[in-house]
């Protein structure tokens, strides 16, 4: 914090919503948004959601990524990375996350093993954040743990990474246990052991950033799902309830937020049901401006239609 001049701070305007033409993507479904600022432009990757309307399951095959230069002409880049990427992984594009480091960008997703039962996360590399992305290490970074869960196939979802200003990396990631590990400089390989948080009601995605020193760790509680967040004073914690940040969806259970900076404003993207013909299997994803109040807490965010 700055130096205390004893006035309570600011009350903020509740600011007019921007019409941001939500949902960003028209044609196709669309879920579990990651999002990079990289040289002027914003890239946004999203899972194609495919299942039939009826469907009682996802159905993902292949992650897309689009890009902005004012968050609302989007340029559709088409898809960098499919679950095939991965030649260990037999179906399943779901949540994923994106960092640039040393010139390469980095994609960490979620998919299926073929040979470890259950959920795994990993990671592919490009010279573009458009892609094609490739499995340089050929074998999943994260897999189920069979020795400690037998019955936990979906707890080693959607990852978030984190790359600290003293150059370390993090890697969150869990479904209902929130899980974390250190990042090689590489960042391809794990760097220490798998740690935990406790956090209460914690579903999935959890997602962290940095503000003014101080370490927001977003993620989804209960189900259906809402946007909630914790503050602390590392990317280890401890943590500090914040608040909830997007109510959950009409219809869709599941939301999942990336949060980025972008031209000296700070968006939320999430997932919802509002294209037409969706539902819990037809998501879209939209975005809208996130503000934070003079003592760092994050306001809600109500979702816009258009
Ligand atoms: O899209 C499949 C799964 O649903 C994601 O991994 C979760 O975050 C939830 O959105």
């Amino acid at each position: 914090g700055g130096a205390g001049t004893g006035a309570p701070p600011a009350a903020v305007p509740a600011p007019a919503p921007l019409a941001l033409g939500n949902p960003i993507v028209k044609n196709i479904f669309t879920a579990d948004p990651a999002a990079l600022v990289d040289n002027g432009r914003v890239y946004l990757y999203v899972g194609k959601d495919e299942a039939p309307v009826g469907g009682t399951d996802y159905l993902m095959n292949e992650w897309r990524v689009y890009s902005s230069c004012d968050m609302r002409n989007w340029t559709d880049h088409g898809s960098p990375v499919q679950y095939t990427s991965f030649g260990w992984a037999r179906r399943d594009a779901w949540a994923a996350d994106i960092t640039k480091r040393n010139g390469k960008y980095y994609f960490y997703s979620t998919v299926d093993h073929k040979t470890i039962p259950g959920k795994a996360i990993g990671v592919a590399v490009s010279d573009s954040p458009t892609g094609p992305f490739v499995d340089t290490r050929g074998s999943a970074l994260i897999t189920n743990d069979m020795t400690k869960h037998t019955d936990i196939m979906w707890d080693d979802i959607d990852p978030g990474v984190f790359i600290d200003d003293d150059g370390q990396a993090y890697i969150y990631w869990g479904n209902t246990v929130l899980k974390y590990a250190k990042l090689k400089e590489n960042m391809v390989e794990l760097d220490g052991p798998i740690e935990t948080f406790k956090i209460d009601s914690f579903t999935e995605a959890p997602y962290m950033h940095k503000r003014a020193g101080t370490y927001y760790l977003t993620y989804s509680r209960y189900f259906p799902e809402e946007t909630v967040y914790q503050t602390g004073p590392s990317p280890t914690g401890p943590w500090t309830f914040g608040g909830v940040i997007m109510a959950k969806n009409a219809v869709v259970k599941t939301i999942h937020q990336a949060i980025v900076d972008f031209n000296g404003k700070s968006y939320i993207f999430y997932h919802n049901e509002k294209l037409p013909g969706g539902g819990e299997f037809r998501r879209s994803v939209a975005v809208e401006e996130m503000h934070y109040k003079a003592d760092g807490s994050i306001a809600f965010v109500p979702q816009t239609a258009d």
